[in-house]
């Protein structure tokens, strides 16, 4: 069903990239509503969404927000979560560490970069340990973050490290598992496709110009 899904949002990777990652990757098509710093300023958008915030989601005529909640229903939809109800469970606590670690950078990003940057990175390794481990723990890091499938915890993931990549580009070298891993999901074609995109490449991660 082509023009099912739409995003609505501003012109960065932000909080969308591990969406827009997962519908590359399932083979789905969606639409960009692109909402520029003109239009939100107006603020009648923004009255609009439930917490006064973008993205936006419209799965059909059905509308959702929080970045977190819209990467879960697409799970839904497309069986990216998990085989059973462990794997679920796990699932959403590698989320949630996902979105602690997210919160530190979106902070450092728009309120403290210049001051924070060098303290940011020296924690990042005590940051990215746990995801280390993890991995190893399943399969020896051959697989997914959890289980033989992927999830939609892994698009989280794996924008979480791209972007940190960017920040801090020596910030795998001590993570052979995380390393690896961002190579091959890297490699899925349909990822791959969309990754040297054009239009993926022109976007900025965040929207005050800091990386
Ligand atoms: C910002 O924080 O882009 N949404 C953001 N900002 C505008 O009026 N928990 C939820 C979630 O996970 C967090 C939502 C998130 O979905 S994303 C939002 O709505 C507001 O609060 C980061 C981002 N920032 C760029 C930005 C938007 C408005 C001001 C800065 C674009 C750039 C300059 C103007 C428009 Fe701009």
């Amino acid at each position: 069903m082509p023009g099912k899904y739409t995003i609505i949002y501003f012109p960065v990777r932000g909080r969308c990239e591990a969406m827009r990652m997962l519908l590359a990757d399932q083979g789905q098509d969606w639409t960009e509503d692109v909402v520029t710093g003109e239009i939100w300023k107006t603020g009648d958008l923004k009255k609009s969404c439930v917490f006064g915030q973008l993205p936006r989601f419209q799965d059909g005529g059905f509308i959702l927000h929080q970045s977190n909640a819209i990467l879960r229903h697409l799970a839904r939809n497309h069986g990216l979560y998990g085989q059973d109800a462990q794997e679920a469970a796990l699932l959403d606590m590698v989320n949630d560490g996902v979105e602690d670690l997210r919160l530190k950078y979106v902070r450092l990003i728009y309120q403290n970069y210049e001051d924070g940057k060098a303290a940011y990175t020296e924690a990042l390794p005590g940051e990215l340990r746990p995801f280390e481990n993890l991995l190893a723990q399943n399969n020896g890091g051959k697989d997914f973050i959890v289980g033989k499938k992927i999830s939609f915890a892994d698009y989280n993931l794996l924008d979480l490290l791209h972007i940190h990549l960017v920040l801090a580009p020596d910030c795998l070298a001590s993570f052979p598992m995380l390393a690896g891993y961002v190579q091959r999901l890297n490699a899925r074609p349909h990822l791959k496709t969309y990754l040297e995109s054009d239009a993926r490449k022109k976007l900025p991660i965040n929207g005050n110009g800091k990386q």
